[in-house]
């Protein structure tokens, strides 16, 4: 099932998605105006989130079709956002290529230990069709786009598109500046919904989109079973020794890298798509 917020209410409101309809969960009970909130009254009743909700919507009218208009907002207002690194051959390569010291690269890549590092706040992130960052003291950005898990209590319960927005000169000059190319402000972009039903999250096809003034600058796709790691290790890793908070995302690497000639610009639109979970769109400002 699919759970998208809207923010046409100033509480919120929370839609579910089955196979053919969609249903106002928050119509059905005011209190459920955010994925917490259904994740809380799940695990209080001891039941998943799509148990809980097919009993919500089973005497409810199904929304038509002009009810679901409305702008789609950040699915998961997650308390952190972890991301892995590296954990794609392209990655690696990329990684390699613009960095003085290839080598750590290389050996991460192969190492039982995962990269894994803190990307961003609820502040730093932003949802569906909002503005992504690029830094005004960065000559090189690009959107990294990812597959992100959703984790309650540090359990996997469903699975979204990530953008982990990058400055590849800022990482290049010094590996130590990592922290700096990764977290800054409208630094990670989260949506469109949150998929709890994903039967194999190492074989979906992934793409991406950058359009600059109408042209398309960049166009590619791939699969998630490139990834050279599992959710379930990337889960483990980060959970391990580390309490981790109600809600988080942790987004697994990327698999689509532009060419080293480009770059992103103010305004240029970025449209990411996970097969089973939706597009992800954003567009560029400068921060
Ligand atoms: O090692 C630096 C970051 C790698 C990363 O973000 C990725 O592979 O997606
Ligand atoms: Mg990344």
């Amino acid at each position: 099932m699919r759970y998208y917020q809207l923010a046409d209410r100033p509480d919120g409101r929370l839609i579910v998605e089955t196979d053919s309809q969609s249903y106002d969960l928050t119509a059905i009970d005011p209190w459920l105006t955010s994925v917490r909130r259904l994740l809380n009254k799940a695990h209080t009743s001891e039941q998943s989130i799509d148990a809980y909700a097919r009993q919500a919507i089973a005497s409810a009218e199904p929304l038509s079709d002009a009810d679901q208009q409305p702008e789609r907002a950040l699915p998961v207002r997650a308390d952190e956002i972890w991301a892995a690194g590296v954990t794609y051959e392209i990655s690696e390569q990329a990684r390699e290529e613009e960095s003085d010291m290839p080598d750590m690269y290389v050996e991460v890549y192969d190492a039982d230990r995962p990269e894994i590092f803190f990307k961003a706040t609820p502040s730093r992130t932003v949802g569906p069709n909002e503005a992504v960052g690029i830094r005004a003291d960065s000559k090189w950005d690009v959107p990294e786009p990812e597959l992100g898990i959703v984790l309650y209590e540090g359990s996997i319960v469903g699975y979204t598109i990530g953008n982990d927005m990058s400055s590849r000169s800022i990482e290049g000059e010094n590996p130590l500046y990592l922290p700096q190319a990764k977290v800054y402000d409208r630094c990670c972009s989260i949506g469109p919904c949150l998929q709890t039903e994903i039967d194999d999250p190492r074989d979906l096809t992934m793409s991406m989109s950058i359009h600059r003034d109408g042209d398309c600058m960049y166009e590619d796709s791939t699969s998630t079973n490139k990834m050279v790691r599992s959710p379930d290790e990337l889960v483990a890793a980060y959970v391990a020794h580390n309490a981790v908070p109600e809600l988080a995302v942790l987004l697994t690497g990327t698999s689509l890298v532009p060419d080293d000639t480009f770059t992103l610009q103010p305004d240029d639109q970025i449209d990411i798509s996970i097969e089973d979970i939706g597009t992800l769109s954003n567009f560029v400002v400068s921060v």
